[in-house]
């Protein structure tokens, strides 16, 4: 019995003496944590031969995604369902004067991006965005923000 209990008593002492050495020398090197205010980095989209490139891209929340027209036309990025392209014109006919373009959903919508020029947006919400471009709705994308 007597000797049980000294068993315990060294355990207990080399426990305390790891204990010890382990706050020891973990002390001096706690560095502050990370400064809560890092945002994720940004992403670049380009937008080139009548597509988006990537086409589809999975984000982090906060993130600010900017998108670059390097077409020589315009380009826009606008989110929701596509509107459907119709069918093709009888020959002869002449098309829709100037059609105003269509403005998605309203969560995000660009507007015309000149050539060269950029858009960007920070995404502050979960879910998976849809996007079309409003001049040539059979260009399509996604981004998913987790
Ligand atoms: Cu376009």
């Amino acid at each position: 019995m007597r000797l049980a209990i000294r068993a315990v008593g060294l355990g207990l002492i080399a426990a305390l003496a790891l204990v010890g050495c382990a706050s020891a020398s973990s002390a001096p090197s706690a560095s502050p944590s990370p400064s809560p205010t890092a945002s994720p980095k940004p992403v670049a989209i380009s937008i080139k031969g009548f597509a988006f490139n990537p086409a589809t891209v999975d984000v982090a929340k906060g993130t600010t995604v900017t998108w670059t027209n390097e077409d020589p036309i315009n380009h826009t990025v606008t989110t929701g369902t596509p509107p459907p392209s119709g069918p093709p014109l009888p020959s002869g006919a002449s098309p829709t004067p100037s059609p105003s373009l269509s403005t998605g959903d309203g969560r995000i919508n660009s507007g015309r991006i000149q050539a060269t020029s950029t858009f960007s947006f920070t995404f502050n919400e979960v879910g998976t965005f849809t996007y079309f471009c409003a001049v040539h709705p059979r260009m399509v994308a996604t981004i998913t923000v987790k």
